[in-house]
């Protein structure tokens, strides 16, 4: 039997726990867990039962016993920005507030009259989303200065659950970008700008890179478990082991296509210029000194939220089908709109924004459905442009890659739009690039790029190319 290797993938709707092994020159897996997640309301606050979470990381665990795998070592990723805080006995200070949230409502203009949007930018290279870790802590150290007084560590959620299984307090790199508190060119944390905004810089961890050996199970649990199994860093930020896994490289973009949508490209060296900064690109750190220059999209959030608010009557399969049917681009919104964040009726907000800007406003579940779609596939096609505007040079491909490229429909109307190839795939991107990077450190394969290779070579990626007789597209500008 060969080595394996499990992967804890927690995304902001769904988790999964995934094994995964080399056999014959191909990546196995084995689903081994899946659960749900969601934010609940906790007094005032959205947050993230991590309580549950982690019990869930410890029934896969289990279930990897009752299936025979006995796996070498566990990766964990989960979403970015999100934190706990520790006293002083390792105790949790406060809830783990999502970073949908409104805490952070106005803090990041609070957070530039001190520090100049333009110098955070070229210091650490991070978009400016109003939900990153900085905003979050600055809104604690404004509202709850307290709390920030007695926290003892800072860790961001995957390195909680890492501190839980291993006993050991360290920060990820992939991970600790994101946060904005991280120099892009140092890759340590921003002493001086935690200095300038009273956020206490003793409370952080070192930065280890991925492949970092965290090191056993805590005594406790490998007897609970009756396993051994070393505790690994992946990229522990989502995203980041998702684009590790992203096969189809040559002259690609990749989306990363799940509750929310990534786009861009990796670059050997962070890209700060105005015109970056214009279109709100990110440098998040990545694997091998690469960056993900990307743009965050709202991605298929609104859809899950459509969902919802139907009440769960259709599924996504039905949604695309209804949506198909509907005439294309006869309404559409700005995704990236914050007031589609968390908004009380996705359904409703998407139709105010409808009237607001004088639209056909979709009624149907068709309708809206085809307005997100649309809407999507339009963002889409401007970060393109943006990216090749900033490269100075034409892509000919883009690589859609985890849960989100199950949407065929969807995968048709992005290569319509941009007049790209789409290749979709893989679908579990993320435990894939998670198990990869384990796989590196315990020596089973050489580098990325052989990654890259087996993962190509090991699940279906499947082409989609423009069709003819596309549709104008009405320009979001216009609507306005
Ligand atoms: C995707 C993701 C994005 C991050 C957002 C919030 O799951 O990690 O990369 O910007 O969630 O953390």
């Amino acid at each position: 039997m060969g080595t394996y290797c499990l992967a804890v993938d927690i995304g902001a709707s769904s988790g999964r726990m995934i094994a995964g092994t080399i056999i014959a020159g191909k990546l196995e897996l084995t689903e081994v867990h899946r659960f749900e997640n969601k934010i609940i309301q906790k007094g005032q606050h959205s947050c993230w039962d991590t309580d549950r979470l982690f019990q869930e990381i410890k029934t896969g665990i289990m279930k990897c016993k009752k299936q025979d795998i006995q796996p070498q070592s566990i990766g964990i990723d989960t979403w970015a920005v999100d934190f706990v805080l520790l006293d002083g006995n390792d105790n949790l200070l406060t809830d783990c507030v999502s970073y949908r949230d409104p805490r952070t409502d106005g803090m990041m203009e609070k957070v530039f009259e001190i520090f100049s949007k333009e110098r955070l930018y070229l210091e650490t290279g991070i978009q400016f989303q109003k939900f990153n870790t900085i905003y979050q802590l600055y809104s604690l150290q404004q509202n709850c200065p307290e709390v920030l007084k007695k926290a003892e560590s800072f860790l961001l959620i995957p390195e909680y659950f890492n501190f839980l299984l291993a006993g050991v307090k360290a920060s990820e790199y992939t991970n600790a970008s994101s946060t904005q508190l991280v120099n892009a060119f140092t890759k340590k944390w921003d002493d001086s700008l935690m200095d300038v905004l009273s956020i206490k810089k003793e409370m952080f961890h070192e930065i280890k890179m991925p492949k970092t050996v965290l090191g056993p199970l805590r005594k406790e649990l490998a007897a609970e478990f009756g396993m051994d199994i070393k505790v690994i860093l992946p990229a522990t930020h989502d995203t980041g082991s998702a684009v590790i896994s992203a096969p189809v490289q040559e002259d690609a973009i990749y989306i990363s296509s799940g509750t929310w949508s990534l786009i861009g490209v990796e670059n050997p060296f962070p890209i700060c210029v105005t015109k970056a900064l214009d279109y709100n690109f990110t440098n998040e750190g990545g694997m091998d000194h690469q960056f993900r220059f990307l743009k965050n999209i709202m991605g298929l959030w609104m859809i899950q939220e459509v969902k919802r608010n139907y009440q769960d009557e259709f599924t996504f399969a039905e949604l695309a089908c209804l949506a198909q049917e509907e005439l294309p681009f006869q309404a559409m919104v700005d995704v990236n709109d914050d007031r589609f964040l968390k908004p009380v009726n996705m359904i409703e907000e998407i139709q105010d924004y409808c009237r607001e800007t004088g639209q056909t406003i979709p009624l149907t579940p068709g309708e809206v459905a085809r307005c997100v779609f649309d809407s999507l596939a339009v963002s889409y096609k401007e970060a393109v442009e943006q990216i090749e505007h900033i490269f100075e040079k034409e892509f000919s491909q883009i690589n859609v890659i985890g849960g989100g490229c199950q949407n065929e429909k969807l995968n048709q109307l992005i290569a319509n739009v941009t007049g790209k190839d789409v290749y979709a795939g893989p679908v579990e991107a993320t435990a894939i690039g998670n198990l990869a990077v384990q796989l590196m450190a315990l020596g089973e394969v050489k580098d990325i790029k052989e990654v890259r290779k087996i993962i190509y070579q090991s699940f279906e990626v499947k082409k989609y190319q423009p069709e003819n007789g596309q549709i104008p597209i009405m320009q979001r500008s216009a609507v306005k």
